[in-house]
Formats: structure tokens, sequence, C-alpha cells
């Protein structure tokens, strides 16, 4: 497959970023049996990661906008291109040291996702996609699994932690999915879940209350793999709701259903 220059900067970006996670990440196993925990440690790999990606995307196109999860909006002179990163999507996984995380790295063109990269750098697995390109493992190309009926499902959704509010609502939904769904997942990384299911490994998810950049790179992974994505009303406005569902064309519209019975 050929990538696109543009591609090629957000892979270097995220590889890049990646190695310096991965020698983070071994640290933070080491320091699990401090009675501080790596807390503060892994707020400055998460910072210093953002730093090595914004300056590879900044140096390859300096006139591009920004929306950081660390630094959050930085306005450029060309608004029509955003760059939507997350340095690091599973940030709980990481600092409790599970290698469920990803870098995620989205641009947006006139509102419109255009590129997308989730790179898992533990598994080294990069996932990547172009507008019209179609969705890829590495040289893989993706396709979302082809399960229609619920019951035979492997799901997946955010479970919302103690920072996050909504758990009653969150367990009503939850009652009415599990008495469909063949399996519940929670991979606590919402740019992987949508990576697994551009890849098949999940036939459907659904999460509330995220930001763009957990969704940004995601969303059109899922979609260029042949997914449906959308929020709780069935709409492209994700990154506004924070809402999202996502799956293949027959589980999509199951799984909106249910969680919209709540
Ligand atoms: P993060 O690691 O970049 O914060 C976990 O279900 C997913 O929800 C992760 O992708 C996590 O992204 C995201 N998330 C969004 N808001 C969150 C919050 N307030 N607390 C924990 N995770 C949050």
């Amino acid at each position: 497959m050929a990538r696109s220059a543009i591609l090629n900067v957000m892979v270097e970006a995220a590889m890049k970023a990646g190695r310096g996670l991965t020698r983070d990440f071994g640290e933070v196993e080491n320091l699990q049996v401090s009675v501080k925990g790596p807390g503060d440690f892994v707020s400055a790999a998460d910072r210093k990661a953002e730093e090595t990606i914004a300056g590879y995307l900044r140096k390859a196109r300096p006139e591009y906008s920004m929306l950081l999860e660390e630094s959050g909006a930085i306005k450029g002179p060309d608004s029509q291109h955003r760059w939507i990163v997350d340095p690091l999507d599973g940030t709980n996984n990481f600092l409790h040291s599970n290698p469920m995380f990803a870098i995620s790295i989205g641009l947006e063109t006139q509102g419109v996702m255009a590129a997308g990269v989730i790179y898992n750098p533990v598994t080294d697995e990069l996932f990547t996609a172009e507008r019209g390109q179609g969705a890829y493992l590495h040289n893989r190309r993706l396709r979302v699994a082809g399960r229609r009926d619920l019951v035979q499902c492997l799901l997946c959704c955010g479970i919302p932690g103690l920072g996050r509010k909504h758990h009653e609502k969150f367990l009503t939904r939850q009652r009415y999915v599990m008495a469909e769904a063949g399996g519940i997942r929670a991979t606590g990384s919402a740019a992987l879940s949508l990576a697994y299911i551009a890849a098949g490994r999940f036939d459907g998810y659904w999460e509330s209350r995220l930001s763009p950049w957990n969704i940004a790179a995601g969303s059109l992974i899922v979609r260029e793999a042949g997914g449906f994505v959308s929020d709780f009303e069935d709409r492209d406005n994700m990154f506004k709701s924070g809402d999202i569902v996502a799956g293949n064309e027959q589980i999509h519209p199951q799984l909106l259903a249910l969680v919209n019975r709540a």
C-alpha cells in the first residue's frame, strides 16, 4: 500500500513518540510498588509524547491548527486543517502497567476526517487510514467483522470510572446490551476499541462522554474498514456530543437502538 506524504509524517510522529512511551512504560512497571505510584511520572510521559508529536506535525505543516489533549486548541493561520492528537489514549491502563494504550493522531480537513493513525507501541500495531483509501494494520487491509446477530457478537464499551459521572445511565444501558449480546469487553482505550472494530476483533462499540482526540483517528479507521460510526442520535456529531456507537452495517443500528432504550 502507498501512503501519502502526510500520512507518512503522522506515522513517523507516532512511532517516535511510541519509542519514548515504551521506555517510560518500562519505568512505570518499576514504580507500581512505590506508595505514591507513578502518577506524576505518567503525566510527564504524556506531555513529552505530545511535544514529540506536535513537533513533527508542526515541522511538516507549520500553518495547520491543532487540538491536543494536553495543550488544548492551538489556532494556526490555516483553520481548514486541524491535527487532533491524543498522545496517550488509555492513560489509566498505562498508569497501571497495562499495555492497552495507544497514540492517536487524526487530520481533519474542512471539518471532515482525512487521515488517522493509531499506534500501540507495546504490541507494535499500527492502524492507519486515509479518506477513500481504506484502513490498514501495517500493510494489511482491514475490514470490519461480518456478524449480523448480536447474540454472536463480542461487543466493546467504555466503563466510566469514579471521575466520570452518569454511572446509573451506563448501568441501565449495560443491562439492555447484556440481555442481547454474546459478550462484552472494555479495553480502557477508545482509540484501540475503534481500531479493533476496524480489524474485526469486536463487532460493536459504544461509549459516552469522550473527547474528540479519543475518537478522531478511530472514527475514520472504522469507516475506511467499511464500518459505521455515529453519535447516539445517529448523527456525525461525535466530537460535540462525546458519544459514539460503531459497528458494521447490521450491528451499528441494533446497538444504537439498545443504547437509546435506556
Ligand atoms: P484518555 O486515556 O486519553 O484519557 C476509557 O474508557 C477511554 O475514555 C480512554 O480512551 C480515555 O482517554 C477516555 N476518557 C475520556 N475522558 C475521560 C475521563 N474523564 N476519565 C477517564 N478516561 C476518559
